[in-house]
């Protein structure tokens, strides 16, 4: 298997997070797409390749241009302002607050409209890393539009948080979004996005929601209790032509892998039953027993299982990197599930 990695992930570092009251180092750092990378070679999964720079209109097919906008010049505007350090949002909409359909004026007030929490900060160079974890997943794409069976996009900074207009969540545009519509707008009918990352990929629910050429099946922390709360419960389906295809799993705390199983076979099931022709795997491996922010139970070698029943479909498949915060294992464990897969 094909894997795509840029170095230029390097460009995005939010040195900081505050975790339950603490400033501590942030979880979503560099060296996640390191460890494997590393693990990719020592096992000869196959050439790491240099994702070509594509143009944003790929990537202007889920975002907007006056969001993209805004990532790319806020850091500057931040610096013109005075300020120093990296941007940071710290104020949200709340539901006593009324809703508002166009970004205000102020910058802070627009980094609010624009974001949804403070996980991560923009740097300098964020919008530039950002926009090449989007190009690693087109070019993953593209790899499978060409004929491969499957292609893994190392995608850094991830995605799954990142709706049409803000980021969120370590996350800042939606990669496995961008190359779903990739697929679609290259003779795809119908694609399938199955998200096995631990935290619920609200991004990717929002930019789907009304639409019936994409079904999203996600598994994750019941937002009862779990980041990014509020949405990604069951009796999300789906809105207008949309209704139906859009499939939440939440979990509770501590869910073990045979419970984690009976969900991921249900989903697998109704993605089967969708009939999708190409697939995307948002392939967050935070769902291990060890993960410092998570809290379910799977094991490494149940990740080598997730990789050979996703083989069962048969369909072309990308895999984008998303979560994963156990650093010792990290590399196992995201590797596991692309060796399951090929051993099928
Ligand atoms: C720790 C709080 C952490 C943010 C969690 C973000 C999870 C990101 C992810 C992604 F795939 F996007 F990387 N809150 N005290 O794993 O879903
Ligand atoms: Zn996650």
């Amino acid at each position: 298997m094909k894997t795509f990695y840029t170095a230029d992930h390097h460009l995005h570092h939010s040195g900081m997070e505050l975790s339950f009251g603490r400033i501590v180092e942030t979880f979503e750092k560099p060296v996640r797409a390191e460890i494997v990378l590393k693990r990719v070679q020592d096992v000869g999964l196959g050439p790491v390749l240099e994702p070509a720079s594509y143009d944003r209109a790929a990537i202007e097919r889920i975002h907007t241009p006056d969001y993209l906008d805004f990532l790319e010049n806020v850091f500057a505007e931040w610096r013109a302002a005075g300020r120093d350090g990296e941007v940071w949002p710290y104020s949200w909409r709340h539901r006593s607050m009324p809703m508002i359909d166009a970004p205000p004026s102020g910058l802070d007030a627009r980094l609010s409209y624009y974001s949804f929490d403070m996980a991560g900060s923009i740097t300098e160079t964020t919008w530039r890393a950002a926009k090449r974890a989007a190009d690693t997943a087109l070019a993953g794409a593209d790899a499978v539009l060409s004929g491969e069976r499957a292609a893994f996009s190392l995608c850094r900074p991830p995605g799954h948080h990142a709706g049409r207009d803000f980021f969120g969540g370590y996350c800042y545009l939606n990669n496995a979004a961008i190359a779903a519509q990739r697929f679609l707008d290259n003779g795809h009918a119908r694609v399938a996005i199955f998200d096995v990352d631990y935290h619920h990929g609200n991004g990717t629910q929002e930019i789907f929601y009304d639409r019936d050429d994409v079904l999203l099946a996600s598994l994750h922390g019941d937002p009862d209790f779990e980041f990014p709360f509020h949405l990604g419960y069951a009796r999300e389906r789906g809105a207008g032509k949309g209704e139906g295809y859009n499939l939440n799993y939440p979990l509770p705390a501590g869910t073990p892998w045979s419970e984690w199983q009976a969900a991921f076979e249900d989903a697998h099931e109704k993605i089967r039953v969708y009939a999708p022709t190409a697939l995307v795997i948002s392939l967050g491996v935070d769902t291990f027993k060890d993960d410092p922010i998570s809290q379910f139970k799977l094991d490494s070698e149940h990740f080598t299982t997730i990789g050979r029943r996703i083989a069962d479909f048969g369909l072309p498949t990308l895999f984008v990197m998303e979560g994963g915060y156990a650093v010792d294992a990290l590399g196992i464990n995201a590797v596991n599930v692309l060796q399951g897969y090929e051993g099928a």
